[in-house]
């Protein structure tokens, strides 16, 4: 990811002493998983990344987060093999039940299956096309596989994938944004199967590299010491001619400068990853409004929370036109008593409705999912991207997505070091 927002130019905009010139390489290389540099994956200080890229698991729900209320972003969000077999990952491609074509925008899942994770297989690397496929599809996507280890061949076809499920993708938002929303539409999703390490070194000491969990990361563990790994390195490195690929001041080809989109449009400068550029206020009501009268002590029965509801109705109802506003919650609004949001507002439910269920609607804006870490991660996405909303749930299962909040609050940490 940082290699390619400084081949976008947005990295150097961003760090004007990392230019696109032979010094601004060296500082790039040099800083790159260095105290005192940058981490070694995406983190705060990665132009256009909204969360760490540390604690694997919520790439599909911070995706569907940045989705809700945005008709006309499409968020590829790429699993890997080892991620998606975390609790998190699982429950998360449940998203497409709560994602209204006409009003929101799109996510399109890209399951990366290399085979392996740090040191062993991955389970559903390990299964054959059919039985990933049958997974998928059971939780609502139509898959399009990509699978193969010919670099050239697999670009094409994976170009390919990708103008399928765009065309895809805007046919099912056209279809839903004319004739309205009817049932849960099919959205396409990637399965992409390449080798792990791919085109990196293919054999240390006479063991596989390329294609095994002995590419993770550092393939080449001992060139400091090891000068066969030196030159193995070197001829990896080599591999993709620099000397085509930048010109003799260090800053990237011409032909190649020329590829990236301009402005807003590249990876890291989309506002949506910098919701600072798009946050408008939130248009909340005076909370004194909803005091609660006690002309003597110990004479008035009341629930805290109610009034909290009460606040919350009027926040929804005042954010109709603008739509920057929800609440997240796993199955608690009533018994939480913020029952008053009803009286303005939904549950949202993409799917089947029953004449005898309670508030439930595609249209409706109430985040009703029994998982704190979908309800957790949702609002982050939701909020990183510029809206707002609350997270309520009980205090016991709050711990349930403690480590996220954990993660996130990290990362605002990081933000309030950065200008
Ligand atoms: C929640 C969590 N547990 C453990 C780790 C440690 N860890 C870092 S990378 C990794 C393997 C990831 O495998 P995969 O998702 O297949 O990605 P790949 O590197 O193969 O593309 C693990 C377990 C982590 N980052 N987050």
């Amino acid at each position: 990811m940082v290699a390619n927002v400084y081949l976008e130019g947005t990295y150097s905009e961003v760090y004007p002493d990392v230019p696109r010139a032979e010094e601004g390489l060296r500082r790039l290389f040099r800083q790159f998983s260095t105290p005192g540099g940058i981490p070694s994956h995406v983190s705060v200080p990665t132009p256009g990344s909204i969360h760490e890229g540390g604690e694997l698991g919520y790439v599909l729900i911070h995706a569907f987060g940045a989705a809700f209320d945005n008709p006309d972003l499409v968020v590829a969000a790429v699993v890997g093999d080892g991620e998606a077999e975390t609790g998190p990952c699982a429950g998360s491609w449940q998203g497409v039940n709560f994602l209204n074509p006409a009003r929101d925008g799109a996510v399109l899942p890209i399951l990366h299956l290399n085979g392996y994770k740090i040191g062993g297989p991955t389970v559903l690397g390990r299964r054959g096309d059919g039985d990933v496929r049958a997974v998928i599809e059971g939780h609502g996507y139509e898959v399009h596989l990509v699978a193969g280890d010919d670099p050239g061949e697999m670009h094409a076809a994976f170009a390919a994938a990708l103008e399928t499920c765009y065309a895809e993708i805007r046919a099912i938002q056209a279809a839903a944004r004319v004739r309205g929303v009817i049932g849960r539409p099919r959205w396409p999703a990637i399965v992409l199967r390449t080798p792990k390490g791919w085109t990196g070194p293919t054999e240390l000491d006479g063991l596989p590299v390329e294609g095994t969990f002995r590419a993770h990361q550092v393939p080449l563990p001992d060139v400091r010491t090891r000068p066969e790994q030196l030159a193995m390195l070197e001829a990896w490195l080599r591999g993709y001619k620099p000397e085509e690929l930048f010109g003799r001041d260090g800053a990237p080809a011409p032909d190649l400068a020329a590829l990236p989109p301009r402005g807003d449009r590249r990876m890291g400068a989309n506002p949506h990853a910098n919701g600072g550029r798009l946050l408008e206020p939130l248009d909340l009501p005076d909370f004194r409004d909803y005091a609660v009268e006690v002309a003597r002590p110990a004479v008035e029965h009341r629930e805290s929370t109610r009034c909290l509801g009460a606040l919350l109705r009027d926040v929804y109802a005042r954010t109709t036109d603008r739509r920057n506003f929800r609440l997240f919650c796993p199955d608690e609004t009533h018994s939480n008593r913020l029952g008053d949001v009803f009286e303005v507002e939904n549950r949202c439910f993409v799917g089947p409705t029953l004449a005898i269920d309670d508030h439930v609607s595609a249209d409706g804006r109430v985040m009703e999912v029994l998982s704190e870490h979908l309800c957790q991660g949702w609002l982050e996405g939701y909020l990183l991207t510029g809206r707002h909303g609350l997270f309520a749930t009980y205090e016991a299962f709050a711990m349930v997505s403690a480590s996220m909040t954990v993660q996130h609050t990290k990362w605002l940490e990081g933000t309030a070091k950065l200008p």
